[in-house]
């Protein structure tokens, strides 16, 4: 069986099921006839390919229980080989199947992975389990491909600060990438709220800064868990990351934060603060005003620590954070004052720049990069090798590409998979705001349409960013990252021009399956939710506005509760209410409504079905709380959730 492949393609004369393969690969041609991959199928290993080859038998090997022993030749083989002179570089490869074997040649022996993670694609979702479902053998279908990535840096960031996450998560989510071709991992290690790295000659940050006594819920309400929170990554666990990303050809950036969100930190040597006092590991969400202070032992006891984080990590470039770093503490800190004074300067954010500037020569001194979020921009030149990472919108990236720097783009709007799946309040897991939807991830183009030609060479690539402040596990991060980072593959992947939603949302279907095989907590795919009235009023505030729309039989279906979602207003805001509803021209009892709003522009209302009710229902409704103005409003029919939860496993 051949549940891997999708659509149908024109081959000749006759038609042949492409498959389903995500990110979508350059180009594909398909031929006639299939190969079978079967428990005599051999590995025919080139120089080079030790590396993918044992990648090969750990993936494909368990799910289809084949071993693949190595043969020079046979009548079903893989091929696996390196030609450096491949045109579209080191991560590019070609696969080719035809009814004796499959050949994948890569630009290096990272093509050659991505060569075998197209081919994994090729077999039904059952082979990603880790146990054979079923005997084989597998048909394949002739074609042939070539394929490369869009962008160098197609990166994907965790925030193991906020919420630890266990080393195994770690490495699974490394998996889940390579799979998706992404290949830089943004490991998020210190934060105010705990310090996850064992640090050998400063062991205070992990003792002490890698816990918390309790920890924040939901900012607006102020609630917390009563319980501690910490762990933190010994120097082996580092190690074994760093090795097993490697082996999937992911490279592990490390980001070490300062000065700002380092109040654990400076709760475990309060000698790096500003104020003389001892302050706990922070255990609320925000930015916290306890930064470092910029004292040149403070400056020195960074570059210790980084001197070990570039022993474990040996990557190009050292992250070193930058943003959100309030200066109060340092208006107000003599030491502060006296250091702005040796240095010349006015503006307190300048000693952040003087404090970025040095770590920076010291990285260059030690062969590496800094990179930085934007806020590394302001005052004054970085060295040329330092790269920005832009998240406060696309303008940082702009500038600093305009400056000749390189730069990863990671704005807000387009990568934060910690925003909303959707408006729907009710039945979306409680997140830090914000909307991003699988839509708007998947139509997000790197090179921002206001940046000039001739910078687009800067954009080294983008990236997905996962801040866990509400994220307190990791199948949450599961539900936060698929399937949108799937989408975002082919964002940083696929030529610009064959990106088509439609034509990835039928793939989706099938890659779904995939990770039901995996075992991933992904967010399940909305349901549809029809419009059931658009409305625009001339709202006047303190006036009710009516609004009237009707539900068909076979809307309400099986459903018990009609929920709907009432938003994109347009025009003048305001968190609405419902003053009076009648269904079937009954007046509700408006104790048996529930309103749920997350900003000013969605609201979602829900009403029990009227008990016999079996026929359509009318509505009429009366908003008050409208702003003066023009309102454009949406009726949408939401999903029953005692039919339809977005969570798969667990809670939220
Ligand atoms: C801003 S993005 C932050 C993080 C928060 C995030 C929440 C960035 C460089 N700083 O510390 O977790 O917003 O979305």
């Amino acid at each position: 069986m051949i549940t891997s492949l999708l659509l149908v393609a024109s081959a000749g004369m006759q038609t042949v099921a492409e498959p389903a393969i995500i990110p979508q690969p350059v180009s594909m041609q398909m031929e006639q006839g299939n190969f079978e991959l079967s428990a005599h199928t051999s590995l025919q290993v080139g120089d080079g390919c030790g590396d993918p080859a044992s990648m090969l038998r750990q993936e494909v090997g368990p799910g289809t229980g084949f071993s693949f022993p190595e043969r020079n030749y046979s009548k079903s083989e893989i091929a696996l080989s390196i030609d450096h002179n491949l045109p579209h570089g080191p991560e590019s490869y070609t696969l080719t199947v035809t009814p004796s074997a499959v050949r994948i040649v890569g630009g290096s022996a990272a093509g050659v992975f991505y060569g075998i993670q197209t081919l994994r694609q090729m077999l039904p979702a059952s082979t990603f389990r880790k146990a054979p479902m079923e005997s084989g053998p597998y048909a394949i279908p002739c074609l042939k491909i070539e394929d490369y990535p869009r962008f160098g840096w197609r990166g994907a960031h965790l925030d193991c600060g906020r919420h630890f996450m266990p080393a195994g998560f770690v490495m699974r989510y490394i998996d889940l990438m390579a799979m998706h071709k992404l290949n830089t991992f943004h490991w998020h290690l210190t934060e105010d709220q705990g310090w996850r790295i064992q640090i050998k000659k400063y062991p205070n940050l992990t003792n002490h800064g890698a816990w918390r006594a309790r920890s924040m819920i939901n900012y607006d309400k102020q609630t917390f868990d009563p319980r501690p929170h910490g762990g933190y990554y010994t120097q082996e666990d580092v190690k074994e990351v760093v090795a097993y990303a490697k082996q999937r050809f992911v490279t592990v950036v490390p980001e070490i934060e300062m000065p700002g969100h380092s109040q654990a930190a400076v709760s475990s040597y309060p000698e790096l603060g500003n104020t003389g006092k001892e302050v706990p590991v922070d255990d609320s969400w925000g930015v916290s005003e306890n930064t470092l202070n910029m004292k040149d032992s403070t400056l020195k006891f960074m570059q210790n620590v980084i001197l070990e984080v570039m022993n474990l990590f040996p990557s190009k470039y050292i992250h070193l954070g930058g943003d959100e770093a309030p200066t109060v503490q340092w208006k107000n800190s003599p030491d502060a004052q006296a250091k702005m004074k040796e240095l010349g300067i006015t503006d307190p954010r300048g000693l952040q720049t003087w404090f970025t500037h040095q770590m920076d020569a010291f990285l260059t001194a030690h062969g590496r990069h800094l990179i930085g979020w934007d806020e590394i921009l302001e005052g004054g030149k970085l060295a040329p090798g330092a790269v920005v990472m832009s998240w406060r919108g696309e303008q940082g990236g702009i500038t600093a590409a305009s400056e000749g720097h390189d730069v990863v783009m990671a704005p807000g709007e387009y990568t934060y998979l910690d925003h909303g799946q959707s408006r729907d309040t009710q039945l979306e897991a409680l997140n830090i705001g914000g909307l991003l939807t699988l839509h708007q991830i998947y139509d997000y183009n790197p090179i921002p349409k206001s940046m000039p030609e001739k910078y687009a060479k800067h954009v080294l690539g983008a990236q997905c960013q996962i801040w866990t402040e509400y994220v307190p596990d990791s199948k949450h991060v599961e539900y936060l990252a698929f399937p949108r980072l799937s989408a975002f593959s082919e964002v940083v992947w696929s030529p610009e021009g064959t990106l088509n939603y439609d034509h990835f949302m039928s793939r989706l279907q099938v890659h779904l399956k995939r990770l039901d095989a995996l075992d991933v907590n992904y967010r399940r795919l909305d349901p549809p939710r029809p419009i059931l009235s658009t409305w625009q009023v001339d709202a006047k505030q303190g006036q009710d506005t009516p609004a009237d729309f009707s539900l068909t039989t076979d809307q309400i279906g099986e459903r018990k509760l009609i929920r709907i979602g009432v938003w994109n207003m347009g025009g003048s805001k305001g968190a609405v209410t419902v003053t009076s509803l009648e269904v079937n021209g009954q007046a509700v009892d408006l104790k048996d409504l529930k309103i749920d709003s997350s900003d000013d522009s969605s609201n979602v209302i829900s009403f029990p079905v009227p008990e016999g009710n079996n026929g359509p229902i009318s509505v009429h409704i009366t908003l008050s709380g409208l702003k003066d103005g023009k309102v454009n409003g949406e009726f949408i029919l939401l999903p029953d959730p005692n039919l339809y939860h977005p969570f798969a496993q667990g809670s939220a």
